[in-house]
């Protein structure tokens, strides 16, 4: 039974795998069997087999597809756009499914577009990625030269054009809407939901917005079944996801597990446990924009729901562990820095809250901290919570200052009764 759907081509070497070898490895067979099938029951199928969108919020993804409005008639342009803008601090997910097997990324979008009725793609993709671009760049080459997006291939009336676009902004263009205005030409600023994009995206027109990862599911879950697609995971979720490992451990990286893997096991067998005899304080389930679990949540199983009611969320699934020899304070304040310049400066929570926060937490890691301050930073976060803002940057920078302070309450006190860090 197949159980890496994800990586089953990605090999030892780092060459990107060619139309020609993908077709060999049975690519595209996904492709030609959701062309058989009615837009419909390859919507119910996606949603039955309870795919959730990889991206970081886990949304159900068949169940967003259900929001684009089923006349086509009436509204005849759709659009697909492939969020690959992947710049989540600790997250590297994205980058090797693009740069090893770029036909199954553009398998699984043809998927998508049949499923919508799209006949326009984007790949909007992080400007730093340039190998990815390349490489997908080629594969676009490739298959628009094999005739797989003619009419003659796929049966629609129009061919499927899909597009490269590389990004030239920041972190906020990595949220939908933001990502909808960048593509438009104009400043990447959210805008308001509703309307979600579904029904008004791309210049006012029904736009599905997709993670790379959730896109590259779609093959293998249509040749085999919502299913086999439900058993892969161990838990609650269906699937496999790629989950990764950054910080002092011994082997950093990435593997395709199944969903429900407990953290353990990514953690210890995966990646090798914590280096030189550290031991781990806490570790961010998934993305800078996470909150820290501690110690006690080793053998949770690394579901949606599961880390939601630990505290946190799945995010990214690419955990980023805190050893006892690391700043938690100084880990904190770099990922605020992070998110204060990534900021579209739309709204003021997180355009003056986060640049604040910053400040505040360099005073307290340069040993010049009061105890006032750590009410100042609580207060801070309390304002860029979700509602309060246009988009989930400013409320998502404040879960792990949020959770520091609460699991790691005493190294700040720390830093201000000795004014000075204790780790330097
Ligand atoms: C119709 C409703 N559609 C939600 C759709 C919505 C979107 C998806 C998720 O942020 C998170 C964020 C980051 N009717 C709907 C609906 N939808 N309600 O579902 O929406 P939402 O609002 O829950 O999340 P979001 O604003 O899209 C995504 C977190 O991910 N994150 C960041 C990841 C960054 C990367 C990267 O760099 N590549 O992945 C990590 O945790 O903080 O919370 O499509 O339209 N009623």
């Amino acid at each position: 039974m197949l159980i890496n759907p994800l990586t089953k081509n990605i090999g030892a070497d780092d060459t990107a795998l060619d139309l020609g070898a993908y077709r060999n490895n049975d690519g595209y067979r996904g492709w030609l069997r959701a062309l058989r099938m009615s837009p419909e029951k390859l919507i119910d199928l996606v949603q039955k087999a309870g795919l959730r969108g990889r991206g970081g919020a886990g949304f159900n993804t068949g169940f967003k597809w259900s929001f684009v409005p089923g006349d086509r008639q009436a509204q005849p342009v759709r659009y697909l756009v492939c969020n690959a803008d992947e710049m989540e601090p600790g997250t590297f997910k994205d980058r090797l499914l693009m740069e090893r097997d770029p036909h199954l990324l553009l398998e699984g979008m043809m998927i998508a577009a049949h499923a919508i009725g799209a006949t326009t793609a984007y790949i909007f993709i992080r400007g730093e990625y340039h190998r990815a671009a390349k490489v997908l760049e080629n594969a676009i080459g490739e298959a628009e030269q094999a005739g797989l997006l003619t009419p003659e291939t796929t049966g629609w009336e129009q061919p499927l054009r899909i597009y490269l676009h590389r990004s030239s902004g920041n972190y906020i263009c990595g949220e939908e809407t933001a990502l909808l205005n960048a593509l438009e030409g104009k400043r990447a600023i959210p805008r308001a939901k509703p309307p979600y994009p579904q029904v008004s995206g791309l210049w006012g027109r029904p736009t599905v917005v997709n993670n790379v990862e959730t896109l590259c599911n779609l093959p293998h879950l249509v040749t085999q079944g919502a299913d086999w697609y439900r058993q892969l995971g161990r838990g609650e979720d269906g699937g496999t996801k790629l989950f990764g490992v950054s910080g002092k451990v011994n082997k950093p990286g990435l593997w395709e597990l199944p969903m429900g893997t407990p953290v353990r096991e990514v953690i210890e067998n995966h990646a090798g446990g914590l280096r030189d005899g550290l031991t781990l304080r806490g570790f961010l389930p998934g993305g800078g924009s996470t909150d820290f679990l501690g110690p006690q949540h080793l053998d949770l199983p690394l579901d949606y729901d599961a880390v939601g009611k630990a505290g946190s969320r799945l995010g990214t699934g690419t955990i980023t562990v805190l050893d006892e020899a690391t700043c938690p304070v100084g880990l904190v304040l770099n990922l605020s820095r992070f998110f204060a310049r990534e900021s579209c400066g739309w709204c003021t929570p997180c355009r003056d809250g986060l640049p604040w926060v910053v400040h505040i937490l360099q005073r307290i890691e340069n040993g010049e901290g009061t105890m006032e301050d750590l009410e100042l930073l609580r207060e801070h976060t309390i304002r860029m919570a979700p509602g309060n803002t246009f988009c989930a940057l400013a409320p998502g920078a404040a879960e792990p200052i949020q959770s520091a302070l609460k699991l790691f309450e005493q190294d700040f006190v720390d830093h201000i009764r000795g004014k000075a860090c204790p780790f330097h």
